[in-house]
């Protein structure tokens, strides 16, 4: 399929630049690194680096907006705007996902249908919220008989760091940006250097709808040492909103401790899948499936250890190696492709590695394990198959460690407190999907499983009013719904004496 771009879009996919006070500027130090095309290997665009002085800029260009013009505006003006942002989203769809698809080589089918849409709806469901978020109110009783009446008022944080990951890069980014933008705050925003095209792309977007200067800035760079890590470190944000590895994760942390600034962070996960023999085989196969192969395995909330009960266990193992071996692992534009690359050439080395470590390991390779053949022009990209084990010990680095690929490792179980013991024997504690008929079962081992987010006979079925966030590991603190705006607010309780 072929999308014809805007020259705005051709530029901005040859010379990324930060979006700082309602403008592109480039690096003050013309400091630039390069965006290489998951499909090709061969780089397709120049980034502009956000130096410690270009963060400092963005924030005190947020910080300005925030005292400025922003913080004037009503519940309801603010709500309008970011109706107005999604809906010039989805006017201009076709960009994002050529930009979405271009970092990331995910396939176009796959964007179309959840990154895109979900970067539109983000700021829709946020401004629906905050318009009907309750806030509490107590009558108390005093000596004098007369009261006195205690109410909440929820006022924003102020400057809001959002740090993004390069998985599903426009989604997890609104995802945050949408709801603090709701509640009042404005945000320095740090996608991905491996994915900065859709969050500088929003950029334009912001101007389009006449978001005041200053609200939406967009800072690139890297993490440790550079703008991720000036960002984290500046006195003046308030808080700090980060989607990405736990051990990332343990650094911001260091970093937000100074200043005491508020953390939610949504991190990494070795996510269990437990499919019980009376599941309906059907649905837990397509289900699991997509949990382990979309977006090749580069979803936090994916499966990388399936359970499966011993007497479906072989045609489990047999069925789920066909719909691996019928993927077809091809470019974005191809609308028959079910899988693309790895993002880039590290996290495919990364996950070779650990294809040769489960062979070392003596697993028995179902299907999978290495490079598929691609046609030449296509060679240097970050390929790797669609892979299944089985047979490997549960303290082995490949069922312990997050890979984050498109590949799993399968053990039977035969008792459902076994299943339980299992998926629960991680650090992590992000997600989980339990396949069965049987409902008191599901409601049972659902309790029992220590995730923040358990899908029964689904997965990433997403209802955006509800909970999301990890236990353990996996995160710290909960967005989503009025989640969200606990976090994006700092709520104020007025004791008013009657
Ligand atoms: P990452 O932690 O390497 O990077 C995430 C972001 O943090 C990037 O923008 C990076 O530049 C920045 N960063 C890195 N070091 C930093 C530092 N010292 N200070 C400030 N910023 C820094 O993660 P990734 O490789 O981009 O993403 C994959 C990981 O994200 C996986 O572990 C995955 O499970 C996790 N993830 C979790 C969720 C969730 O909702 N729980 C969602 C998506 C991805
Ligand atoms: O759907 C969401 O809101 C969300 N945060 C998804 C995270 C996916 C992880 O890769």
């Amino acid at each position: 399929m072929t999308i014809q771009q805007s020259s705005a879009l051709q530029s901005l996919l040859s010379e990324t630049k930060n979006f700082i006070g309602g403008e592109y500027v480039g690096s003050s130090a013309s400091k630039t690194f390069e965006n290489f095309d998951p499909v090709t290997g061969e780089v397709f665009a120049t980034v502009h680096e956000a130096t410690e002085e270009d963060v400092d800029t963005a924030v005190r260009a947020a910080s300005d907006a925030y005292r400025g013009e922003w913080g004037s505006l009503t519940v309801e003006a603010r709500a309008k705007l970011l109706y107005r942002v999604a809906d010039r989203i989805n006017e201009r769809f076709d960009e994002f996902l050529v930009a979405e698809c271009r970092d990331t080589g995910k396939p176009y089918s796959l964007a179309r249908h959840i990154d895109i849409p979900r970067g539109a709806a983000n700021f829709k469901i946020f401004a629906d919220v905050i318009r009907n978020v309750p806030t509490e109110t107590f009558r108390m009783e005093t000596p004098d008989g007369a009261g006195a009446l205690n109410y909440g008022v929820r006022l924003p944080k102020g400057v809001i760091a959002v740090i993004s990951p390069w998985n599903l890069p426009l989604l997890l980014m609104t995802w945050k940006v949408g709801p603090a933008l709701a509640c009042g705050n404005t945000v320095v925003v740090k996608p991905s250097e491996e994915t900065p095209s859709t969050t500088t792309l929003l950029g334009e977007v912001m101007v389009e709808v006449g978001m005041p200067a200053g609200v939406f800035n967009v800072v690139n760079g890297f993490g440790t040492n550079s703008t991720g890590e000036f960002l984290t470190r500046h006195p003046e944000v308030d808080a700090i909103t980060f989607t990405g590895e736990t051990i990332t994760g343990t650094t911001i942390m260091q970093n937000a401790a100074v200043g005491i600034r508020d953390v939610s962070f949504e991190l990494g996960g070795k996510n269990a899948g437990v499919v019980f023999a009376d599941c309906d085989m059907e649905q837990a196969l397509d289900g699991t499936a997509r949990s382990v192969f979309a977006n090749c395995g580069q979803v936090c909330l994916g499966t990388e250890r399936v359970y499966v009960e011993r007497p479906i266990f072989d045609e489990f193992v047999s069925k789920l190696k066909d719909r691996a071996e019928g993927l077809k692992i091809g470019i974005p534009t191809d609308e028959t492709t079910g899988m693309g690359p790895m993002v880039s050439r590290q996290q495919c080395e990364k996950v070779l590695s650990y294809y040769d470590k489960a062979r070392e390991l003596g697993a028995e390779i179902i299907t999978g394990g290495g490079v598929p053949d691609m046609a030449e022009a296509y060679t240097g990209g970050f390929w790797v198959q669609p892979t299944i084990w089985t047979g490997l010990a549960e303290d082995s680095p490949i069922v312990k460690q997050e890979i984050f690929g498109p590949c799993c490792h399968i053990q039977p179980f035969d008792l459902e407190e076994e299943a339980i013991r299992l998926a629960n024997d991680t650090k992590y504690g992000l997600a989980t999907a339990i396949w069965t008929t049987n409902a008191s079962r599901a409601h049972r081992v659902a309790e029992k499983i220590d995730v923040g987010i358990t899908w029964v006979n689904c997965w990433f079925l997403r209802d955006l009013r509800t909970s999301f966030g990890g236990a353990k590991q996996s995160g710290i603190g909960r967005e989503g719904g009025v989640h969200s705006i606990d976090f994006y607010t700092e709520l104020r309780n007025v004791c008013l004496k009657l």
